[in-house]
């Protein structure tokens, strides 16, 4: 039946946003037989003929719509922000707010592991899904690293889900009682979609509430309050561990990824690259732990993945000259994190869009190490104002016109790095889009 001619109730769904976490709770209702109101900004958005597939006749709002009365509940996607103005009117009206992840934390009818940080969130989702299956478990893993939570539901249930869950999800997301909660740290970052930074950070910090068991980073005395009445913690970090925590420990010059006093993996044999990895190798040993996963299972893993694309991903060596794409790098903490983890000289290509937030911290990091920078988008001025006094600068129009410059801007045995501090919506869809048009302008240079 299409909503349209359904008589106004006042307990309807209106579900905010058809990109594809809309589409997944289109799916998802139309499997329990709800009937719900749909709503884009856009006037023409991507999403609609996918719609009339899984929910034909469902009413749609586009554009500047007005809230209805029939409208009782709001089903936001992660990207729309509670400044957005349908989503101001439901706010104002004290309409319930949810997100995707507060329905399948309803709906889950196996446990499921939540793992949040500013950065590395991906990474350890990965590495734990596949722990897991490592360990002969079934596991399904989604949410914002890809697979929208919601179509995990509509397969067989698994023994376990591993989600990914970003800020935005976790500020609407009332009830969450995870397994384990991992919270690998939290810096600035969407500082355009979050009312504050306090916003933000307590939407990170959420990911405990209801928790059982917590990865805490030992860094981080908040994630230690916030989590002392889980049943089990178990903490991670870059210093020596205490026994039943994981840390790192140096034997023979060698640094080792260890548990207490027990050393795991010479850092060597991580195919992963950098100090990061190594934290995010550590967490997703934490919460291995704490589900009981086999530990030499865990470890093959880690010697075998070599990390996601566009995450630190080697891209070519040419003229002596390694080009590396962390197009993933979308703010500042995670484009420290990579120039950190290079040891050469860098020519560091970065810019686009901000979010809000301020590179002061890039600066000071990438000080003495720098050759150079290249800068692309809507930022790149911003980021030129923070960078112009340790190094020279450069502006390119084009991701093409960018490779070219750093190319010419290298020396022998330095490294290009693509680290943009930025997301990557004013210039591509999405970061992916992004990280191959540089290995694109890469292999330009080699013809
Ligand atoms: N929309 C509006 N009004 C707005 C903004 C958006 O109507 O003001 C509409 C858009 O027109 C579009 C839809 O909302 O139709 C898009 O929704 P969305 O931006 O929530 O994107 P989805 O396609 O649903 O993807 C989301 C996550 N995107 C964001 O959080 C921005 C995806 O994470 C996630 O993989 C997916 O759900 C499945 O769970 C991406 C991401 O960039 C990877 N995440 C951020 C990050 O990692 O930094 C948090
Ligand atoms: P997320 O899903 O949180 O964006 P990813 O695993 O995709 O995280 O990594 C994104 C980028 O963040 C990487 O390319 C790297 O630059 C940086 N990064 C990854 N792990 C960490 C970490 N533990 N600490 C700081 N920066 C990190």
């Amino acid at each position: 039946m299409s909503a349209a001619n359904k008589k106004a109730t006042g307990n309807e769904d209106l579900v905010v946003g058809l990109g594809s976490t809309g589409l997944s709770i289109a799916r998802y209702l139309q499997r329990n037989g709800k009937v719900a109101t749909f709503f884009d900004s856009r006037d023409e958005p991507p999403g609609l003929d996918e719609l009339e597939e899984i929910s034909p006749g469902a009413k749609v709002l586009l554009g500047k719509a007005r809230l209805t009365k029939n409208i009782g509940r709001i089903i936001a996607s992660p990207g729309v922000p509670d400044s957005q103005a349908m989503m101001k009117k439901a706010i104002k009206k004290k309409l319930e707010v949810v997100s995707d992840i507060e329905l399948f934390a309803r709906a889950a009818k196996a446990p499921f592991v939540a793992i949040t940080g500013s950065n590395g969130k991906s990474t350890v989702t990965t590495l734990l899904y596949q722990m897991c299956c490592a360990d002969g478990r079934e596991v399904l893993a989604g949410g914002n690293l890809g697979e929208p939570a919601l179509d995990l539901l509509s397969q067989e249930t698994p023994d376990l889900y591993v989600l990914e869950l970003s800020s935005f999800q976790l500020h609407r997301t009332a009830n969450l009682p995870a397994s384990v909660a991992v919270l690998l740290n939290v810096s600035p970052d969407h500082l355009d979609w979050h009312a504050d930074e306090d916003e933000y950070r307590s939407a990170k910090y959420r990911v405990y509430a209801e928790a059982k068991a917590a990865v805490i980073n030992r860094a981080d005395e908040v994630a230690a309050e916030q989590s002392s009445h889980c049943e089990r913690v178990i903490s991670f970090g870059a210093d020596a561990p205490a026994d039943g925590h994981y840390g790192l420990r140096i034997d023979n010059d060698e640094t080792f990824l260890a548990c207490g006093d027990t050393l795991l993996l010479s850092c060597r044999d991580l195919a992963m690259y950098g100090v990061h990895n190594q934290l995010n190798a550590l967490a997703a040993l934490a919460a291995g732990d704490l589900l009981g996963l086999d530990m030499s299972a865990m470890l093959q893993v880690l010697i075998e993945f070599p990390g996601l694309p566009h995450r630190m991903q080697f891209v070519a060596r040419i003229g002596a000259v390694d080009y590396i794409n962390d197009s993933k790098a979308t703010n500042v903490a995670a484009a420290v994190a990579s120039i950190q983890s290079v040891d050469s000289m860098l020519v560091l290509i970065a810019g686009g869009d901000g979010k809000g937030g301020d590179f002061g911290d890039l600066s000071s990091a990438v000080e003495d190490k720098l050759r150079g920078a290249v800068l692309i988008g809507k930022d790149a001025e911003k980021i030129a104002r923070a960078l112009d006094t340790v190094m020279p600068v450069h502006f390119a129009d084009t991701m093409g016109a960018a490779v070219s410059m750093a190319a010419q801007c290298a020396e022998s045995e330095d490294t290009v790095l693509l680290a943009p501090a930025c997301a990557s919506l004013d210039q591509y869809s999405n970061y992916m889009e992004r990280g191959k048009s540089f290995c694109t302008a890469v292999e330009a240079l080699q013809r």
